[in-house]
């Protein structure tokens, strides 16, 4: 298998192929040596050369094949040529977390004085790491109310170099039209990057819009089982892919192999996991919007919420992620936390088991609390990760968590 895309055999063959046998095939063939179906861990730092000569060459670039495994190693490259595959892209660089996805982005493609122009909602730490660190290296940023798609027009700069977009925000789950920044991105000489993990690849493909780079925390619903951090990067072209591949070999942040092995093994499973945590939170939104202890659901597929005839034109489902504000304040989000048996009381999202938190004390605790209540993440705001358990055991504990709300 060779270390530079190359040609992209391997992803060529599943092109046109539907989702479910790329994410079970893409990238992976039976191992050569002993046919094994399931494919080997290369857990091995280091690959050695049949000849100097050979090493120079690879070295050079003249010739595919791995060296290092910070540079490359054939079992994550397994994983990066999936990945690329579902969103469609030319290639994927793992790297070991979902902030190293973010954080490789902007180290491999903008250099001081550039600027930024983000979402104002996205995961707290990605905006915080543009506001406090990549500032101290002369990059600048802007944050907008992406959902209205003039912010971003007005925001763009002669120096901005990138579009940072997440749809569905987290964990407000406003929508932004991808096709609409791709545009302005374009236009202004800017590339469009998006943070997809709320979505996935199975119901949105960013590239497919128009983006240039996509990005997942591959934490959540691609592994899938609350097991193992990491993330992805997929580029659209083979120049920014080859930017994106050199800083994380330079800045070090790579995917280990058993890491590259368990994503994987999890994302075989993506589409039915995704599907089936879609329709428990479909039941769950509406049963929770009907609810009197509930003043307010915010779920992309209920009537409600605003940019719904946008989420159903630009995805393929409305996703598995909920949030809302109990009629209490917060101390009814405490007690509710405190009183459902199912929900994990945990951070992250996109695993089999449903996790419920508290954005404004945990996932967003860094963001000042006038940027809190502006972007919508109140006091009593909670955040409800659907995964797929049984529908009605997930319904009958929610409801008698808000019943006694009222008692
Ligand atoms: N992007 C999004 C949309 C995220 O939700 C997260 C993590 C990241 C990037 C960073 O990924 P990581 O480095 O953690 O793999 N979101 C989390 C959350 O909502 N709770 O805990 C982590």
């Amino acid at each position: 298998m060779p270390h530079d895309p190359g040609e992209r055999k391997i992803m060529k063959k599943h092109k046109d192929m539907g989702l479910e046998t790329k994410t079970i095939h893409a990238g992976q063939a039976p191992d050569p040596t002993f046919g094994a179906v399931a494919p080997p861990i290369y857990q091995s730092s280091t690959f050695a050369f049949t000849s100097p000569e050979e090493g120079r060459r690879r070295f050079a670039g003249e010739e595919d094949g791995y060296m290092y495994s910070r540079i490359g190693n054939p079992t994550t490259r397994m994983f990066e040529d999936n990945v690329a595959s579902l969103e469609g892209g030319f290639a994927g660089v793992a790297v070991s977390s979902g902030m190293a996805a973010v954080s490789t982005i902007f180290l491999g493609l903008l250099q001081s004085g550039d600027h930024v122009v983000m979402t104002d909602t996205v995961y707290g730490p990605s905006r915080i790491l543009l506001e406090s660190e990549l500032s101290r290296f002369g990059v600048t940023s802007t944050f907008v109310n992406s959902t209205d798609i003039t912010t971003v027009e007005a925001a763009m700069q002669p120096k901005t170099r990138i579009v940072f977009v997440e749809t569905p925000t987290n964990p407000t789950l406003r929508v932004t039209d991808l096709a609409a920044c791709a545009k302005i991105a374009h236009a202004h000489g800017a590339l469009l990057a998006v943070d997809n993990t709320f979505a996935s690849p199975i119901l949105q493909r960013p590239l497919e819009h128009g983006a240039d780079i996509v990005m997942h925390s591959v934490t959540k619903y691609i592994n899938g089982h609350a097991d193992v951090v990491g993330g992805v990067v997929v580029s659209k072209e083979k120049e920014i892919h080859a930017k994106v591949l050199k800083a994380r070999i330079l800045f070090g942040a790579s995917m280990d192999p058993h890491q590259s092995w368990l994503v994987l093994r999890g994302i075989k499973t993506l589409p039915m996991r995704v599907r089936q945590a879609e329709k428990n939170a479909a039941r769950l939104a509406t049963m929770l919007e009907a609810h009197p202890a509930i003043a307010k659901v915010v779920y992309p597929g209920l009537a409600s919420h605003p940019q719904r005839e946008l989420a159903a034109r630009q995805m393929d489902g409305f996703g598995s992620m909920i949030s809302f504000e109990p009629t209490g304040g917060f101390e009814a989000a405490k007690a509710l936390m405190t009183r459902v048996h199912i929900p994990v009381l945990a951070v992250s999202l996109g695993g089999v088991e449903t996790l419920i938190e508290h954005p404004a004390s945990m996932t967003h605790a860094g963001l000042p609390n006038e940027e809190l209540e502006r972007i919508g993440i109140t006091a009593s705001l909670c955040r409800l990760a659907v995964g797929c358990e049984t529908i009605e055991d997930l319904e009958a504990d929610l409801k008698q968590a808000l019943d006694s709300l009222l008692a």
